[in-house]
């Protein structure tokens, strides 16, 4: 029997008992999983969202922590590539220097996703979908929230210190463009100093330690791009025998447990939130690429404010 014949029965054979198989008795989807880290509540919150989705849809999840290093991402993304994952999914730690590799797993022809966070590329293609949320939304809410405070003493104005996220993600430079674009022009409300405080509560304690040394009294808000930073701010606001959320207030972006309980004790007026749940999407949309399936480029989730005024009612409601 010649080769060509042989080889096209075997192709028969193996076609018929792949169709003869159930379809959840085929191998399992894995997917391949680059994590930014562990630095913040609502990183914990979006890991157990993303495990949880994957193995309630039996997804063979390899899931790699980058300890916030972009250079870990990359090799991560590279070991996924090699091992021939189904499709690649990520939440880039920081915005740029990610053609190389995303052309690699194009190469690959491996379909990546990207959650959470957004990357700047020269080539949209290579990526097929960005399940988040809009920072720059996120930022004017805390800002809006701050200007319609303002107008209740409108003879007061508002020296404002800014602890920003991780530099150069996304999450970072929207939050902190969206927060000027909604203050821009206000005579009453001014940004004093601006720092990263790397999404941490530990560097938020430790830049607001700097703030306060530095301005001291003058300052009348502290505007944080999440809320850990916010939640390590308060303690040195305390520390400094201030009373965080009266003296000095505390806006701030995430919606996390601790946001919920420093506003039911009076030390965080407001926190916008950022929604970490994002595995069951993430976990769906991959199903539909691997089915080859069209899904829509950007994926956006539902996302609300929360003023110290209602945490009581929704703290039991929180699912993070
Ligand atoms: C936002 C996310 C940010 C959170 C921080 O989607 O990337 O990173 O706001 C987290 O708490 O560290």
């Amino acid at each position: 029997m010649t080769l060509t014949r042989r080889t096209l029965l075997g192709a028969a054979a193996s076609l018929l008992l792949a169709a003869a198989i159930p379809a959840h008795a085929q191998k399992p989807l894995t997917i391949g999983f680059s994590q930014v880290g562990a630095e913040s509540e609502w990183r914990t919150a979006n890991t157990a969202s993303i495990k949880d989705a994957a193995r309630k849809a039996g997804v063979n999840l390899k899931f790699a922590d980058a300890q916030q290093r972009q250079e870990n991402q990359v090799k991560a993304i590279r070991s996924f590539i090699a091992q021939r994952v189904d499709v690649i999914a990520f939440s880039p730690v920081v915005e740029s220097g990610w053609d190389t590799v995303l052309r690699e797993a194009k190469a690959a022809r491996i379909p990546v996703i990207l959650t959470d966070r957004a990357v700047k590329v020269s080539d949209p293609s290579l990526y097929v979908s960005f399940i988040g949320s809009d920072f720059v939304e996120e930022g004017r809410r805390a800002a809006r929230w701050l200007v319609e405070h303002q107008k209740k003493n409108p003879a007061r104005s508002y020296n404002i210190v800014e602890l920003q996220g991780t530099v150069g993600s996304a999450p970072a430079l929207d939050r902190k463009a969206g927060f000027a674009e909604v203050i821009n022009g206000n005579p009453k409300l001014k940004i004093l100093r601006s720092q990263t405080g790397d999404f941490t509560r530990a560097k938020g304690k430790e830049v607001m330690e700097a703030f306060l040394k530095s301005e001291g009294k003058n300052i009348n808000v502290l505007y944080a791009h999440n809320d850990d930073m916010a939640i390590g701010a308060i303690q040195a606001i305390e520390e400094a025998g201030l009373k965080p959320g009266k003296d000095i207030l505390v806006v701030s972006i995430d919606g996390v447990k601790g946001a919920f309980e420093a506003m039911l004790q009076g030390k965080l007026n407001v926190t916008v939130e950022c929604n970490p749940l994002l595995g069951p999407q993430l976990i769906q949309t991959a199903q539909l690429v691997k089915a080859g399936k069209p899904v829509p480029k950007r994926i956006t989730v539902n996302e609300g404010v929360f003023p110290a005024e209602v945490a009581a009612k929704e703290f039991p409601n929180r699912q993070y």
